[in-house]
């Protein structure tokens, strides 16, 4: 992408998938934050679709107390939806821009991204979402969407893409993961996905990671689908999140990764999540989410 570029915002303020509320106000937040206003200053064209309709928490049928897969069919509904807007966002030549929304979400913007193109994926999450409703310690699917997208979870949730899977894990790279369920560690383990833990970042530096991260989410793919969890960025500078996790990456760290992926020139679209305006201060998260952003799609400092 490059400076004139159209850029194409689309909301979803889902909270269904996570286990506490305040992330459907996500969206909001990062608005608020001057999302359109400092991408067009940076020199593109930005086309705000607005928010997609996705139903609340108060008005959906509770899920049974023992569910693994809660709110399976409105989760479902609302990922096709998104599946088929992004696609015809591609379609129409503009790069997506998801803002949630808690992380099941992912499931409908990347596979709908992947629709008509092999794109390799990039994960930056403190958490793998790799968990299915055999492995899961909660139900919620905003713990499940990296396993979806690569082929494991229920087949309401697998086929968005119109292939399964809809990722080859081999283009999958997941970073700076730090909170793994005993199940789902198992599962990551016996996967071919590469990880990148805190552990290689902590080693290597984010640099040598992002560079590895680079080569293999774009050798033999068409670009990439990113997929930015806020959680990953220590809570003392992201404390407004859905689920927080200590010993994160930093947000100097963060911007690195972003810059990195802007240079690459292969990034074909993106999802920033799971920010929870409840949790935050001052915006602070939200604020984040949009520097984050700005770097990723070519903003530098000199
Ligand atoms: N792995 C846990 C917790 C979790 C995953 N993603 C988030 N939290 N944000 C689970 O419930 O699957
Ligand atoms: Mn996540
Ligand atoms: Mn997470």
């Amino acid at each position: 992408m490059s400076s004139g570029s159209q850029i194409a915002i689309l909301g979803v303020p889902i909270d269904l998938g996570a286990g506490r509320r305040g992330v459907d106000m996500g969206p909001s937040a990062i608005r608020y934050a001057g999302l359109s206003r400092r991408l067009g200053e940076l020199g593109y064209q930005v086309v705000d679709f607005g928010n997609l309709t996705v139903p609340m928490v108060e008005t959906t049928p509770p899920p049974p107390p023992d569910s693994r897969l809660r709110y399976l069919e409105p989760i479902a509904d609302m990922c096709g939806r998104l599946a088929r807007q992004v696609a015809d966002i591609v379609q129409q030549g503009m790069l997506p821009l998801i803002l949630g929304g808690d992380h099941s979400l992912t499931i409908g913007s990347a596979s709908g991204s992947a629709r008509q193109r092999r794109l390799g994926l990039i994960w930056i999450d403190a958490h793998a979402d790799f968990n299915d409703e055999h492995t899961t310690p909660s139900g919620n699917i905003h713990g499940m969407p990296l396993a979806v997208l690569t082929g494991r979870g229920h087949p309401t949730l697998t086929g968005f893409a119109g292939r399964i899977p809809a990722f080859d894990p081999a283009h999958v790279v997941l970073i700076a993961v730090r909170d793994l369920d005993p199940l789902e560690r198992e599962a990551l383990r016996a996967s071919p996905i590469t990880v990148f833990t805190m552990h290689e970042i902590d080693r290597c530096g984010m640099a040598t990671v992002m560079e590895r991260a680079l080569a293999i989410a774009t050798t033999g793919t068409e670009g990439f689908h990113l997929s930015f969890d806020l959680d990953v960025v220590d809570p003392r500078e992201a404390p407004g999140v859905g689920t927080p996790v200590s010993s994160g990456i930093s947000a100097r760290e963060s911007h690195l990764a972003m810059e990195l992926i802007a240079e690459s020139g292969a990034l074909r679209s993106l999802d920033v999540v799971e920010v929870n305006p409840i949790l935050d201060e001052r915006n602070a998260t939200a604020q984040l989410a949009v520097d984050l952003v700005l770097s990723a799609l070519g903003k530098r400092i000199l």
